[in-house]
C-alpha cells in the first residue's frame, strides 16, 4: 500500500466516523425530544398502584343504553352501568325490581347525561339520563352507581335535547327531536305543519323517594329540538333550545331541512310557567299539562340563528349563550342581558305559533369564525374565560376567548369529534383541567376489529395557554356525551345498609324459608360466602322443589356486610341470572315451565368456596 493511499484510507475512517458521530448525535437529539415528550405525557396520566384517578368521567353510551365510568387523567374504565338496557352480568332487566323499571323494552338510545345540581355545581347525588329511542328518562343513584327509577314520557318523539338539569336540580329537561302529532293521534304527514307538535318535558326528581314526577310540557312548533342548556345565575329561569328544520320537512332532511338560511334557538323562562300551572293554566294532553305559547304571552322567545345549528351551551357565568353553527361553521355568541332587554322593549321581528321572534341584530353579541374550522357542534368552559369547540368537519378542537372572540389555540382530534366534556365543563366553576374529546371515528388508530371500528377519546391537557394532546383510547358505542366530576363529590356506600324490617327480606339462616300460596312459591333466602340458604327446615336447606307451572319468586338477601362481596345467582338452562350485592334484597320472579333438575349457582366469583356455592331447583312434572 502506498503511503497516499494509507493516508486517502485514514482520512475516508476519520470521515466516516464523523459522519456517524453527527448523525448519531443527532439521532440521540430526536429521541431524548421525543421520549421527553412522551415521558411528560405518560407521567400526566400514569396513576401508580394505590392512588386514585382526580375525576370520575360519566359517558352516555349511546344506543348501548348504558352508562360507561371512566376515571380521568387515566382512562381506565372502571364501570358499566345499565340503565336502559339488560345486563345479564349484573342481572340488571333480569329480576324482579329492575324488570319492571325497563318496563319490558329491551335497549335505549343515552346520550346526555345530567349529575345533579346544587347552586349550578355538580352535587354528585344523582345522574340523569336521556333515552331518544323510547322517550324515557333515568335516575341513576350516584351512591350506588345503580338505576333507581325510569320514567316514560307522553306526547315525545325521541327526548334529544336533554337532559338538561336547571342550577339546583328543580327540572330535568328534555325537548323532543321528531315532531308527532300529540296524544299518539293519528295524522298524515301531509298535515304535519297543522298537526304534528315539538313537545318539552319539564320533569322533577324527588331525591327521598328517589321517583321522577312530569311536572308539565310545553307544545312548540315541529321544529327539531337539537340540544338544550339551563341558564345560570342571572339567566337561571331560562333554558335554552336551538332547532333545525323550520322548513317543516318531511322527507329527505338532508336537503329539505337545510333550506333556510336561519333556524332558531327558542328560550323559555321555566319560572313563570310553573306559576301558569301552579295557576291551573294548561290543557290536559294524554296525563301531561299541556302549555301553549299561544296562551302564555311573556315566557316563551325564538332568537334566529345560522341556519342548522347543533348544540347552544351557556357560559359558566350565565351572561351567554353559545350556538354552534353545524352547516354555518360559525360560533354566534348571544347576549342574556341584550336578550331581557330586547324583550323588554319587545323588539319583535316576527311571531312563529304565538312565540315572538326577537330581532337577532338586537340580542347577538358577536360572530367566531376561525378560518378552516368546519362543522362546529358543542362549546365547553375552562376556568379563564374560554370557550373549546368541537370541529367535527376539520376534526380539531379549537380554544378560543369568550370577552374577545380571538382564536388561542387549534388541535387536532382523531377523527370527526361530536361533544367534548371539560372537568366540571357545565357547572358555574370548570376546573380548566381536562378536556375529552369524543369522537365519532377513529380509522386506524387501533387494532382492526373489521370493517367496523371502535369510538375513540382523546385526552386532552388544557391547563397551559396552548392545549395538549395527550392520547387517545378506543370506546364503546357510542360516546355522545360526558361530564366529568371531581371524585370528591361522588360519596358511594360501601354496602347496602342492614334493614331487618325490609321487604322479603332474611337476616337470619334460621328464617330462611319456602311459602306456598297456590301455584305461587315464594323462596325467602340468603346468599352468603359460599352457600345459599333457601328453607332451613330442610335437610337440603339449598334445594327448592317446585311444581312444573308455578310462579316462583326467590327473594334472595345477601348477608355478608363486606364491601364488594357480590353474590350472583344463576338457573341453569331457566336463562336466568341477577345478583345480590352486599346487603341488598332483590327478587327473581318466573314461572318453572320446563319439568326437570336445574342447578343454581353463583355466577359471581366470591370466595375460595365460590363454585361450592350451588344448590337445585327440581320441577316436578304436572
Ligand atoms: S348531540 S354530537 Cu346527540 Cu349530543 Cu351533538
Ligand atoms: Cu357467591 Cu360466588
Amino acid at each position: 500500500m502506498t503511503t497516499k493511499r494509507i493516508i486517502s484510507a485514514v482520512l475516508g475512517i476519520v470521515a466516516g466516523l464523523l459522519v456517524a458521530v453527527v448523525f448519531f448525535a443527532d439521532f440521540n437529539q430526536a429521541s431524548e425530544n421525543a421520549s421527553g415528550d412522551l415521558k411528560s405525557k405518560a407521567e400526566k396520566v400514569y396513576v401508580p398502584y394505590g392512588e386514585l384517578d382526580e375525576y370520575y368521567m360519566m359517558s352516555s353510551g349511546g344506543h348501548s343504553g348504558q352508562l360507561f365510568v371512566y376515571g380521568i387523567p387515566s382512562m381506565r374504565k372502571i364501570r358499566t352501568v345499565p340503565i336502559f338496557t339488560p345486563d345479564p352480568a349484573t342481572g340488571y332487566g333480569y329480576s324482579k325490581e329492575t324488570k319492571e323499571m325497563l318496563g319490558g323494552f329491551t335497549w335505549g338510545d343515552f346520550h346526555h347525561p345530567a349529575i345533579s345540581e346544587t347552586a349550578g355545581d355538580y352535587d354528585g347525588e344523582f345522574l340523569f339520563a336521556n333515552d331518544v329511542g323510547n322517550n324515557r328518562v333515568a335516575a341513576v343513584d350516584l351512591s350506588t352507581f345503580t338505576t333507581v327509577d325510569i320514567m316514560s314520557l307522553p306526547n315525545m318523539g325521541g327526548p334529544h335535547a336533554g337532559v338538561f338539569v336547571t342550577e339546583n336540580t328543580e327540572y330535568i329537561a328534555l325537548p323532543t327531536r321528531f315532531a308527532r302529532p300529540l296524544d299518539n293521534k293519528y295524522a298524515d304527514l301531509d298535515k304535519y305543519e297543522e298537526e304534528y307538535k315539538g313537545v318539552v318535558s319539564m320533569t322533577t326528581f324527588d331525591k327521598e323517594t328517589k321517583k321522577f314526577d312530569l311536572a308539565y310540557q310545553i307544545v312548540l312548533p315541529p321544529w327539531s329540538y337539537d340540544l338544550s342548556d339551563a341558564g345560570k345565575k342571572m339567566s337561571g329561569d331560562w333554558i335554552v333550545m336551538t332547532t333545525y328544520n323550520s322548513e317543516f320537512a318531511t322527507t329527505n332532511l338532508e336537503i329539505n331541512a337545510s333550506q333556510n338560511d336561519r333556524d332558531y334557538i327558542v328560550l323559555v323562562n321555566w319560572k313563570k310557567l310553573e306559576e301558569e300551572v301552579a295557576a291551573g293554566n294548561y290543557h290536559d294532553v294524554n296525563g301531561a299539562k299541556m302549555i301553549d305559547p299561544r296562551d302564555h304571552k311573556g315566557a316563551i322567545y325564538a332568537v334566529p340563528v345560522a341556519k342548522s345549528p347543533h348544540g347552544v351551551d351557556v357560559t359558566p357565568d350565565g351572561t351567554r349563550y353559545i350556538a354552534a353553527g353545524k352547516l354555518a361553521p360559525m360560533m354566534t355568541v348571544f347576549s342574556f342581558e341584550k336578550t331581557f332587554e330586547a324583550i323588554e322593549k319587545e323588539d319583535f321581528t316576527d311571531e312563529k305559533f304565538g312565540i315572538p321572534v326577537l330581532s337577532y341584530e338586537s340580542v347577538m353579541e358577536r360572530e367566531v369564525d376561525p378560518p378552516g374550522a368546519l362543522g362546529p357542534l358543542h362549546t365547553q368552559f375552562d376556568d379563564k374565560g374560554n370557550a373549546y369547540n368541537t370541529m367535527f368537519i376539520s376534526s380539531e378542537i379549537v380554544k378560543w376567548n369568550i370577552e374577545t372572540g380571538e382564536v388561542i389555540d387549534r388541535t387536532p382530534s382523531y377523527f370527526s369529534p361530536g361533544h367534548a366534556a371539560a372537568a366540571e365543563g357545565d357547572t358555574v366553576s370548570p376546573d380548566g383541567k381536562w378536556l375529552v374529546s369524543l369522537n365519532k371515528i377513529s380509522k386506524d388508530n387501533f387494532l382492526s376489529v373489521g370493517p367496523s371500528h371502535p369510538e375513540s377519546m382523546d385526552l386532552i391537557d388544557i391547563s397551559g395557554e396552548k392545549m395538549e394532546h395527550i392520547m387517545a383510547v378506543p370506546v364503546d358505542p357510542e360516546p355522545h356525551y360526558a361530564q366529568i366530576v371531581h371524585r370528591d363529590k361522588i360519596k358511594t356506600v360501601t354496602v347496602y345498609e342492614k334493614d331487618e324490617n325490609r321487604e322479603n327480606s332474611v337476616w337470619k339462616q334460621e328464617d330462611a324459608r319456602v311459602e306456598r300460596k297456590g301455584d305461587e312459591v315464594h323462596v325467602y333466602g340468603i346468599a352468603m360466602r359460599s352457600r345459599f340458604i333457601f328453607d332451613a327446615q330442610s335437610d337440603r336447606p339449598d334445594a327448592v322443589t317446585v311444581k312444573e307451572g308455578d310462579r316462583v319468586f326467590f327473594h334472595l338477601t345477601n348477608i355478608d356486610l363486606d364491601q364488594d362481596i357480590t353474590h350472583g345467582f344463576g338457573i341453569n338452562e331457566y336463562d336466568l341470572n341477577f345478583e345480590v350485592q352486599p346487603g341488598q334484597t332483590s327478587t327473581l320472579e318466573f314461572v318453572a315451565d320446563k319439568a326437570g333438575v336445574y342447578p343454581i349457582y353463583c355466577t359471581n366469583f366470591c370466595s375460595a368456596l365460590h363454585q361450592e356455592m350451588s344448590g337445585y331447583l327440581l320441577v316436578e312434572p304436572k
